[in-house]
């Protein structure tokens, strides 16, 4: 068996979960309605839709996630039972803001995270926090049209002002806009609603509306970065970003030159979060097309003092492009433009694994953006089976973990990168956020509920559990 690399003693091991996706109580203490309570069950092959209001004969999983809301003491627990020392969860917008325009906080939101945060201390964890992890007000879908309106800024960095205040003394790593890059993939209206609140007309310029909802969020990023530096100058603000990387199908030039642009555009993101401006070859781009993106030379200012601490980023897979039908112009479509690896195995769900893409992607991104980095998600969704012996033997989940862990290992080691944690998602079974399906699970934790939410509830650990647990006490030697 490998062994694997040893890492120091303050590295974060932990597990990573969104509010949405597990708290349930989605009408508790004054919550009010986010995008992820109008989302229905789908499927790999049925897409989630959303309707505007809540009916009667629809399926909306994230109403009562696995009920974390009211288990998380006995949860909490099972965490640090598995070794444990940080828990990255988001914090959702629509308990603290229910419409998200209001000017004073929820206050039974407020102490809701608070209990939550002392228990996590009281059992030897840091919360890690995201502050928006699809889970916006659809308020302000519905009043403001998403982040394409200004005004969101406002009321995100009042949003983030009021929980670095509240809880600054109980959460040191904070993370603003969770994969704020799906929405490169702007063909789809999936990740458009769940990024940025965007449910655009079919003649309306999908591409261009997306690069101005990121700007914004851009600017509401970095202006909850300033404004943690004023409250506390010990508190860590950083990106997140889906890391995906991109690979050239072949070593032909042409297929070369598709991946580094389809990386540039996948990734502009972070150059913006990371280094405070945006790459010439994007803002070319907009004036080839005409998009006239809103940037006025006080939020060019505005990118530049709100720069990130580090890069949070998420590992699941690798993708794969070439050049074949590439017009003159040099462009990435995610849409059209991802091709099969031959090289890689897939996951029930299509998703390509590659532990060496990890690697790759880390050094990739210390080369451009010199930050330090955590890796806040990596798992593998798969068809659990609860054996006769009343146990999980999920073989699969621990070679994806053991194969991931090393390449990250290397990374640190061998190739020197800034690692300051690792989360795997969804380490207790959860609301998959692209199908809502409760089987498609990720954990180390077994949570015994079906897609409709029938079922015990019942936590049961599955070997993954075990292995995790001895993976953590040996520092990540033991794999
Ligand atoms: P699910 C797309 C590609 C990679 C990660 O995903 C993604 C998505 C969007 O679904 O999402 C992240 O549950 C996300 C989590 C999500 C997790 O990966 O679709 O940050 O909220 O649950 C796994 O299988």
């Amino acid at each position: 068996e490998t062994k694997g690399y040893q890492l120091t003693d303050d590295f974060l091991w932990g597990g990573a979960v969104a509010a949405h996706q597990l708290e349930g109580a989605w009408q508790e203490d004054g919550k009010g309605v986010s995008i992820a309570d109008v989302m229905t069950a789908g499927s790999k092959d049925h897409p989630r839709i959303v309707t505007d209001t809540v009916q009667d004969d629809q399926v909306y999983p994230n109403h009562w996630g696995i009920d974390f809301y009211h288990q998380y003491p006995s949860d909490l627990k099972l965490f640090a039972d598995m070794g444990l020392n940080c828990f990255r969860t988001s914090i959702a917008w629509t308990r603290i803001f229910p419409n998200g325009d209001e000017t004073k906080p929820n206050e039974a939101g407020l102490k809701y995270y608070e209990d939550l945060f002392n228990e996590c201390h009281k059992n030897g964890i840091q919360p890690v926090v995201t502050l928006s992890h699809f889970e916006m007000p659809y308020h302000l879908v519905k009043e403001y049209g998403g982040w394409r309106n200004k005004k969101l800024i406002e009321f995100f960095t009042r949003f983030a002002k009021v929980c670095f205040e509240r809880f600054h003394n109980q959460v040191k790593y904070w993370m603003t806009f969770n994969e704020i890059n799906n929405q490169t993939n702007w063909h789809d209206p999936h990740p458009l609603l769940q990024n940025s609140g965007l449910i655009l007309e079919d003649d309306d310029n999908w591409e261009e509306a997306m690069f101005q909802a990121a700007h914004n969020e851009f600017l509401a990023s970095a202006q909850a970065v300033t404004i943690a530096h004023q409250i506390d100058d010990q508190l860590q603000v950083g990106a997140m970003v889906a890391m995906c990387p991109i690979y050239p199908l072949t070593a032909k030039p042409e297929d070369i030159l598709k991946a580094q642009r389809a990386m540039e555009y996948r990734y502009y993101f972070g150059d913006v979060q990371a280094l405070g401006e945006y790459p010439q070859w994007l803002l070319n781009y907009w004036k080839r097309h005409d998009y006239e993106i809103d940037i006025t030379d006080e939020d060019r200012q505005t990118l530049k003092s709100g720069v990130v601490d580090y890069i949070g980023f998420s590992y699941y897979m690798s993708f794969a492009t070439e050049a074949k039908g590439q017009t003159n112009e040099l462009t990435f479509d995610e849409d059209h433009d991802l091709v099969n690896n031959p090289y890689l195995e897939k996951s029930d769900w299509g998703w390509q694994i590659d532990p060496v893409g990890l690697r790759y992607g880390m050094n990739w991104m210390n080369d451009r953006w010199h930050k330090p980095q955590f890796i806040v998600e990596n798992g593998f969704g798969a068809y659990d089976q609860l054996t006769d012996d009343g146990q999980v033997h999920d073989d699969y989940r621990i070679k994806y973990f053991h194969d991931h862990i090393l390449s990250m290992e290397k990374a640190v080691v061998e190739d020197g990168i800034d690692l300051i944690g690792y989360t795997p998602w969804g380490h207790i079974d959860l609301i998959s956020a692209s199908t809502g399906e409760m089987k498609k699970r990720y954990g180390m934790i077994y949570v015994d509920q079906d897609d409709l939410g029938h079922g015990s509830g019942r936590r049961i650990k599955k070997d993954s559990f075990f292995w995790y647990q001895k993976v953590i006490a040996s520092r990540g030697k033991d794999l």
